[in-house]
């Protein structure tokens, strides 16, 4: 029996009398008086994978001008696991520069964004995606979202398979409704609106937004258990058993709003490969379904329905869903999170590369033409690209034969030299979007992050601690995109200029850090890491991390 829901949120009455998501955004987008689209439709649209925006920095300009806001929308690809081919690479940049600002934006769960697509070319987007095999469906709104898989395929035999998880579970958790197609695509209405019964998702969908990872031990580089379900892999003598399954993950919480937190997932089970696996995710997502809180959007998350009800509880009652209990954790390691750069060979014999790509922004600068790199490389039609959690892009599936010719237009082009230049914590860094595009955006982020990194640089230099792969990372709110609760150095945007410091995470993804200082602006920021780098140069164990090291020393004394 589901939890009693009383006082329904806002948009639990626009999802259920959407009429499938189908609202009214086709009438939205046929009027020509405006930018924007409906208010109701722009809760709608995130589940056809985009989001109504403006231009911040030409607000008060356009006020002035009596003007409304410079909207545009935002549109994120579906993209399980984060591979692309040579073709779609090829049309991604047509398209880019064709409808949006021209920047292919890596996000930190694997796909790909374009900004700036105004209202009347949303559509001839959606057809040129759709063109080379490219969706959008259910990458935003209150729904599964794309699903991550550990990309490096050097890491393990049994890559492939284990990858292909990421498509089945996204498959699994597709809604059923065709409105995607009928809105975007001109495709005709169903005649018998039956087939688009959805049992999973009903006509409510889930109470808030829901991501699912899959880990590839020893690399925990996709952070699992942020993730609402962080599935870890479990291979042994060299097949894949299972998964290690864990609930409950989340970075999010609201300054001042203390029933609101980040949480790692609590690991609840193991569950062997194939249909038991795929079974018992199917029912975490029905749980969630049924016993999420609908009424406030803040406490939505799986995360707090974990904590209201107890893990031991929702484990039980997913079992009883499935029909079989899960079996107990199996052993695994982790040793690291990042992304290992360079020429790398994977384990059929082909080589691939993985390039740094400053806050997962593809364009050409004046240190690397790198769009035009990997235009030239998917030319050749002899690579895919596959995309990190970090942000960063691999070149993959290059036949040894072919290998000369892809590195040299990665050195023609500066790709090669600014990843070998960048430092150690560039690039172990992430920075969400933030500012001009973010509406929620407290302080800047991606346009920030790498200049005041140029700055910690010295630092770092001035103790010899220029080699440490401090994990750090920047947003311009609390919402967390960059994933910084898990990070070693994180700074959370509390103002324009300012930014909560919060220390202790370890390097591996499995603690959370914690505020250290709040509100500081850059001057002071730096203060505090230079003493912080001073006393870990001096005082660290050996081998200590950074995070391990503020953790011992700083948090657990504040504690
Ligand atoms: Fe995020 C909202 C960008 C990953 C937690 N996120 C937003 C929006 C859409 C702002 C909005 O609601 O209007 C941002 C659009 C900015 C822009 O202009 O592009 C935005 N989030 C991003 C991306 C692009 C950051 C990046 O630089 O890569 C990431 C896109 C991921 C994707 O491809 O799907 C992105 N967002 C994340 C992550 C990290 C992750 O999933 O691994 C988190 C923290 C994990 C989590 O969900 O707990 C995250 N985004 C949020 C939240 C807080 C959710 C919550 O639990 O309260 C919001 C705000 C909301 O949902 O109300 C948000
Ligand atoms: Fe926007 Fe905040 Fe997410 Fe950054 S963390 S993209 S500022 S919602």
């Amino acid at each position: 029996m589901a939890a009693e829901q009383h006082n329904l949120s806002g948009i639990e009455k626009i999802k259920t009398a959407s009429d499938g998501l189908r609202g009214e955004i086709k009438e939205s987008l046929k009027d020509e008086i405006t930018g924007a689209i409906r208010e109701d439709d722009q809760a709608l649209v995130k589940f056809h994978g985009m989001y109504q925006q403006d231009d911040r920095d030409r607000r008060e300009e356009r006020a002035a001008k009596k003007l409304e806001r410079l909207y545009s929308f935002m549109i994120r690809l579906r993209l399980p696991g984060g591979l692309l081919t040579a073709d779609q690479w090829l049309a991604m940049h047509d398209i880019a520069g064709e409808h949006s600002t021209g920047v292919i934006k890596i996000t930190t769960r694997q796909t790909i964004q374009l900004h700036g697509i105004i209202k009347s070319a949303i559509k001839p987007t959606i057809q040129a995606f759709n063109a080379a095999k490219l969706d959008s469906i259910a990458t935003c709104g209150d729904i599964n979202r794309n699903v991550l898989c550990s990309p490096n395929p050097g890491q393990s035999e049994l890559h492939e398979e284990i990858y292909s998880y990421a498509d089945q579970i996204s498959r699994l958790l597709m809604p059923k409704t065709k409105a995607y197609y009928e809105i975007w695509l001109d495709e005709e209405q169903l005649a018998d609106k039956k087939e688009e019964e959805d049992p999973l998702y009903q006509d409510r969908y889930l109470p808030r937004k829901f991501k699912i990872a899959i880990a590839i031990p020893p690399n925990n580089d996709t952070d699992v258990f942020t993730n609402d379900i962080g599935l870890v892999a479990v291979v042994n003598n060299n097949k894949l058993e299972g998964f290690n399954i864990a609930i409950g993950g989340g970075m999010s919480s609201t300054h001042g709003n203390s029933a609101t937190y980040p949480r790692l997932a609590t690991t609840i089970g193991f569950a062997p490969a194939g249909e038991k696996t795929l079974k018992a995710i199917y029912e975490i997502v029905t749980v969630q379904r049924d016993y999420g809180n609908r009424s406030d959007r803040k406490l939505a998350r799986l995360k707090y329905t974990v904590d209201k009800y107890g893990a031991d509880w929702y484990k039980q009652e997913v079992e009883k869903r499935t029909g079989f209990a899960l079996e107990p954790a199996r052993p695994y390691t982790f040793t690291a999170r990042g992304d290992e750069y360079g020429w790398q060979e994977d384990k059929t014999g082909n080589w691939f590369y993985v390039a740094y790509v400053e806050n997962g922004r593809v364009t050409d600068t004046k240190e690397q033409a790198l769009k035009t790199a990997l235009f030239e490389i998917a030319k050749t039609g002899k690579t895919r690209f596959r995309f990190t959690a970090n942000q960063n892009i691999i070149i993959s599936d290059v036949q040894p034969a072919d290998k000369s010719g892809v590195d040299a237009l990665l050195q023609q082009f500066h790709v090669t030299q600014a990843t070998e230049q960048s430092s150690s914590i560039r690039k172990n860094s992430i920075a969400c979007v933030a500012l001009p595009t973010c509406p929620l955006a407290l302080a800047e982020a991606q346009r920030y992050m790498p200049a005041l990194l140029e700055k910690i640089e010295g630092l770092l230099g001035k103790y010899n601690l220029s080699h440490e792969n401090i994990i750090i990372r920047m947003t311009g709110c609390p919402n967390g995109c960059a994933r910084p609760a898990a990070a070693e150095i994180a700074f959370i945007g509390t103002a324009p200029g300012h930014y909560n410091l919060q220390l202790g995470g370890d390097r591996i993804g499995t603690r959370l850090n914690s505020t250290y200082r709040e509100n500081l602006d850059e001057p002071a920021i730096l203060t505090e890491l230079d003493s912080l780098f001073k006393n870990y140069a001096k005082n660290r164990d050996k081998n200590e991390t950074f995070g391990d090291f503020a953790y011992r020393t700083v948090i657990v004394r504040k504690e």
